[in-house]
């Protein structure tokens, strides 16, 4: 079913320069870009993205390499959006993050793992509201040939 999903690029993300080859992930997989924007986000724009982590022992750390540098916040409408969104992105242990996906090949480190992608078709919905006006996502139909996605 044809869905949004919420993916983020991470400030080291940014700082690897690793922003076209993400962004390519996602469009070489048939997804349409309907919003982006680079954002050095605010402490609470962060406890509300996180909301269900702030009490955490790992979320003090998470909170300053949130805030460290600015990130790329972008919505990706497609089929099953949010469910494949997690799967371009890989798994959250590094050691479970397998080849071939964001995090399986560029992180090693759990606290250091260059993007985000929301885990429900209800999350996406959230955090989309969270970081974008709703006139900031754009509503057109991508060229359709027939023959391309
Ligand atoms: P994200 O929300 O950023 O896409 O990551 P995720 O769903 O794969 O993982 P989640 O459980 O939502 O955790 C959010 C971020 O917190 C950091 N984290 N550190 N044990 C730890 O030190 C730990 N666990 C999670 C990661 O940066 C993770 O992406
Ligand atoms: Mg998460």
């Amino acid at each position: 079913m044809e869905e949004t999903t919420f993916i983020m690029i991470k400030p080291d993300g940014i700082q690897r320069r690793l922003v076209a080859p993400i962004i390519a992930r996602f469009e070489n997989r048939g997804f349409t870009l309907v919003a982006i924007k680079l954002v050095h986000a605010s402490e609470s724009l962060i406890d509300q993205h996180y909301a269900e982590l702030t009490s955490k022992p790992f979320y003090p750390g998470l909170k300053q390499y949130m805030l460290s540098g600015p990130v790329v916040a972008m919505v990706w409408k497609g089929k099953s959006a949010a469910a494949l969104g997690r799967a371009i992105v890989g798994a959250t242990n590094p050691k479970e993050s397998a080849p071939g996906t964001i995090r399986g090949d560029y992180c090693n480190d759990v606290g250091r793992n260059v993007v985000h992608a929301s885990d429900s078709v209800e999350s996406a919905k959230r955090e989309i509201a969270l970081w974008f006006k709703p006139e900031e996502i754009a509503h057109y139909a991508p060229c359709d040939l027939g023959w391309v996605y």
